[in-house]
């Protein structure tokens, strides 16, 4: 029984009073029978391209009145229903902030992330805490924390952005409020309180949805990830974790360090989709059907799925945002190590 012949023996009467009692046809809707599910394809944005793109948006003078200078980082291979973002949960963006320059107060149900690619001497307040950001630091603005930004520093700064936007979007659960921030804010826990590892204090009446570190400086990072040792992919992989639970960073987004060593890794595959922001080193990933060049700074996916391998030209570090932990509480995370890229 093939569609056509389906289709063309349905009355128009009949298809009329489908389409005005809102219902259709199932047996025409040829993707639920199709065994051939189509994937999203990675993409990667280069730095080369953006540099310029970001020199043009520290020219504009009428940026006072948004208070944003954000190029959103659309990824045009996507199939996901809500159309948007870099992977079907995940939004990417390149936020700029000129010395002097301030975005403004507010707070939004997806959570964010901030991971410094180029400069220093901005600041992140979270609830109320002062996060320094400087180059490699990932600062973490979970749903519904009061933030700004503000910068201090001699040169513009540029910083990756990854909110879990689609998400909500297709959840149907994004909200949005304008500052100025309230004076009676949830409270925040110094820094300090996780110094020692594996020690935590007792009766903190933290929120358990998200990490009360909100900033993890990068040479913490790299500290860590020079002591991990080489996973099965060999890859050594960190994680970022909330200290209270052992979890990821925030509900929705969970981020990782990679390092590559030289030579070519074996494949994995993965139902979490990934974004991936390259810190030092260069190199090229097998994604899907596609492969990548890449440099420091460039920004790339890896999608649901898709068999990927990575081959650095000497030692490369990563750093990933995943939607990883979402998959795993759905149970739907499946991973699988060394198959054909
Ligand atoms: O810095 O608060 O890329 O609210 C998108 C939405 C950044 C931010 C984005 C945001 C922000
Ligand atoms: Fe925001």
């Amino acid at each position: 029984m093939s569609a056509s012949s389906t289709a063309s023996d349905t009355p128009d009467s009949v298809r009329k009073a489908w389409a005005e009692a809102h219902v259709s046809p199932l047996w025409e809707a040829l993707e639920a029978h199709s065994t051939e599910v189509s994937r999203d394809r990675a993409f990667i944005w280069k730095w080369s391209t953006m540099r310029p793109l970001i020199e043009d948006a520290l020219n504009l003078k009428d940026m006072r009145a948004i208070q944003r200078r954000v190029l959103t980082l659309n990824n045009p291979n996507l199939r996901t229903p809500t159309g948007m973002g870099a992977t079907p949960t995940l939004t990417a963006a390149l936020q700029i902030l000129k010395p002097g320059e301030v975005a403004m107060p507010h707070r939004h149900s997806p959570s964010a992330l901030r991971f410094v690619l180029e400069g220093e001497g901005a600041v992140t307040i979270v609830d109320g805490k002062e996060c320094e950001m400087d180059e490699g630091d990932l600062i973490t603005t979970p749903g519904w924390t009061w933030h700004e930004h503000v910068h201090h520093g001699k040169r513009p700064i540029i910083w990756l952005d990854s909110l879990d936007v689609p998400l909500h979007r297709y959840l149907g659960t994004d909200g949005f409020q304008p500052g100025p921030r309230p004076n009676k804010l949830p409270p925040t826990f110094d820094d300090n309180l996780f110094s020692v590892s594996g020690m935590v204090p007792e009766g903190l009446e933290a929120n358990p949805n998200f990490s009360p570190l909100f900033r993890y400086p990068w040479t913490q990072a790299v500290k860590a990830l020079e002591a991990a040792p080489l996973t099965k992919d060999g890859v050594r992989r960190v994680r970022y974790t909330n200290p209270l639970t052992g979890g990821p960073v925030m509900s929705l987004i969970d981020c990782y360090l990679i390092e590559l060593a030289d030579g070519e890794t074996l494949p994995m595959r993965t139902s979490a989709s990934m974004v991936c922001a390259v810190v030092e080193g260069t190199g090229t990933s097998t994604l899907g059907g596609d492969t990548v060049s890449w440099e420091p700074k460039d920004v790339f996916t890896i999608p649901t799925g898709a068999w990927a391998k990575h081959k650095a030209n000497g030692k490369a570090r990563i750093f990933v945002v995943s939607d990883r932990d979402v998959l795993r509480r759905l149970d739907l995370l499946e991973e699988e190590y060394g198959g054909t890229a």
